[in-house]
């Protein structure tokens, strides 16, 4: 059975829990990270030098970093729709996928763990003003796509890209301060709620 180890509040563990839902992989998720078995444990960094989750074990294959989870269960099922073999339309998922993790996710996380987390370590005023203006910024650029498709990141259908921006969205949505109206996320963010995994791992799991 594939093993999933990592905390199902961390979103990057949801983006692999959600592919799988889209997929139907049956799976196996063990409770490693922060408030359950420390991933500083030899037994994990074994498996993850960085200490980090998820970590996907599939017999003997290990893999690590989130994204790459789910290409790698997209690509071993043989989802073109979620990872088209096209080149380009490939590229343009990966593109997307990138960018939320080293852009978007990237301005979220100090205000997401200042206003969210109320983590002790993220209380400096000018670290999260930062982080929201270049959150804010981000959103932006991807509400500007979302108008231009008037559907998902890339085009009329649902990919791989929209399950890691779909969840960057809920968190938008779920971190309490004033922000602009973007109608193209705002709707896409309904749209989403059509899908079962979205809502289990969206609304139904953590911000
Ligand atoms: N780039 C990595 C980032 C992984 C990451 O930052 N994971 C966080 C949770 S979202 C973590 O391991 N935190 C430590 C912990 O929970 O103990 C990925 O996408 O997999």
């Amino acid at each position: 059975m594939l093993r999933i180890l990592g905390r199902a509040t961390s979103i990057n563990v949801r983006k692999v829990l959600w592919t799988c839902a889209e997929i139907g992989i049956e799976h196996v998720r063990e409770d490693w990270g922060r408030g359950y078995r420390s991933t500083r444990e030899a037994e994990f960094l074994r498996l993850n030098p960085n200490g980090l989750i998820p970590v996907l074990v599939d017999g003997d294959f290990v893999l690590w970093e989130s994204n790459a989870i789910c290409r790698y269960l997209a690509r071993s099922r043989g989802r073109d729709d979620l990872l088209p073999v096209d080149w380009r339309q490939g590229a343009l998922v990966e593109q997307w996928m990138d960018w939320q993790a080293g852009t978007l996710g990237a301005a979220a996380s100090y205000a997401f763990h200042a206003l969210v987390r109320q983590s002790p370590d993220h209380r400096d005023e000018a670290q999260i003003a930062s982080s929201l203006a270049r959150w804010q910024e981000a959103m932006a650029i991807l509400d500007a796509q979302l108008a231009a498709t008037g559907a998902h990141a890339v085009g009329a259908a649902f990919t791989l890209a929209d399950i890691v921006l779909g969840l960057s969205v809920h968190r938008w949505y779920q971190t309490p301060f004033d922000k602009p109206e973007f109608g193209a996320v705002r709707d896409y963010y309904q749209r989403l709620h059509a899908r079962p995994g979205f809502v289990a791992n969206g609304p139904q799991g953590a911000p």
